[in-house]
């Protein structure tokens, strides 16, 4: 079973140009074609890499290649029943999120997201003299152990952190010297100054942090999530940040995306929003390029999918 041709879905424009992953493709066998949001031209390709889901994908192509980690928008069920496989790209965002949540981390202690907000209005306006903290001895709570959660905990140790963290199977992780399971969450976060969100969408995870989990961190803590908005319960999470429940947040994903001009958490002073920047890079369709020529290959030799879903 030959890839002979292999589909660029336009939504993948969301990241980046199509024809630069197009053209980083060029060396395979296979033909590759941008197809715009036609589903005859889908249904003429052996594969398919997208960042949107589109249902006319299921029947027509037999294997989809999302651009993101996050798989939480395809309906794996009906990919399964209709034998549609599905590959991710779990593996290459450790370094951009790692140094995007490492950022943040930074930000807040050295109040520099203050500052450039300062700046603006030309106020020279030092912090009150106990506002500022260096993360040097700090304690983080990665929840997430996967590509990024491993990114961002390699980064927090060298940087002099006390990092924990927490994942379904607990074992050994580098730079982390407490592994929680997920039935102790509240005992892992309840210590940290920093909880870095990074696990997947599922049924288990949806509304992971919510009330209970807000209660349980120190008041003077900060929720990081670059995982996916349904993972929070945000309306717990805007109470929390008003009632100061919790110190503050930084929040790259939301339960709606864009992030609604109505939302309170746009003018809070302790919180941080980018929008589901964490992973951009120009390098992107690089990465992209080498997991579907990986892939390609492993269809010609007849092996098993890399990051497989379904
Ligand atoms: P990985 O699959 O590499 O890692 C996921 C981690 O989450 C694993 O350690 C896994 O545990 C853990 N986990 C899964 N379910 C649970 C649970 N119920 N309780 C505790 N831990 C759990 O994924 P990535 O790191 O590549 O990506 C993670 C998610 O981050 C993506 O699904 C996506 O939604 C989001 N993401 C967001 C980006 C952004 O731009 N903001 C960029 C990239 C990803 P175990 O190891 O035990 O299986
Ligand atoms: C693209 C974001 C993922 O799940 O949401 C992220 O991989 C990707 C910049």
């Amino acid at each position: 079973d030959d890839v002979q041709r292999l589909g660029v879905h336009e939504s993948v424009s969301a990241v980046f140009p199509p024809d630069r992953l197009e053209a980083a493709l060029s060396e395979l066998d296979a033909e590759v074609e941008l197809v715009g949001d036609d589903p005859d031209r889908a249904a003429a390709c052996d594969g398919l890499v997208t960042f949107a889901h589109r249902d006319y994908f299921v029947g027509a192509v037999e294997w989809i290649h999302t651009i993101q980690a996050g798989y939480d928008r395809f309906p794996l069920d009906t990919f399964e029943r209709e034998g549609v496989s599905l590959t991710n790209s779990t593996g290459i965002h450790g370094d951009s999120v790692g140094e995007t949540v490492t950022g943040y981390m930074l930000a807040l202690a050295r109040r520099l997201h203050t500052f450039i907000e300062n700046q603006h209005e030309r106020a020279w306006d030092r912090p009150e003299w106990d506002e500022p903290f260096t993360i040097a001895g700090e304690s983080l709570c990665v929840v997430g152990l996967g590509t990024l959660g491993r990114g961002i905990a390699e980064r927090a140790d060298a940087l002099g952190m006390n990092v924990s963290g927490v994942k379904r199977t607990p074992e050994p992780v580098p730079g982390v010297e407490h592994v929680y399971a997920n039935d102790d969450l509240h005992d892992a976060i309840a210590g940290a100054k920093f909880v870095a969100l990074t696990v997947p969408l599922t049924e288990e995870t949806r509304d992971l942090v919510g009330e209970p989990e807000l209660a349980a961190m120190a008041d003077d803590a900060y929720l990081i999530n670059v995982a996916r908005g349904g993972v929070v319960d945000q309306d717990a999470l805007v109470d929390a940040l008003e009632r100061d429940e919790i110190a503050g947040a930084a929040l790259d994903v939301f339960e709606q995306e864009p992030l609604p001009d109505e939302s309170p958490l746009w003018d809070m002073d302790e919180v941080i929003v980018t929008p589901h920047a964490a992973a951009a890079t120009r390098d992107y369709f690089r990465e992209i390029a080498e997991l579907v020529r990986e892939n390609v290959g492993r269809i010609e030799r007849g092996e098993a999918l890399h990051n497989r879903v379904v």
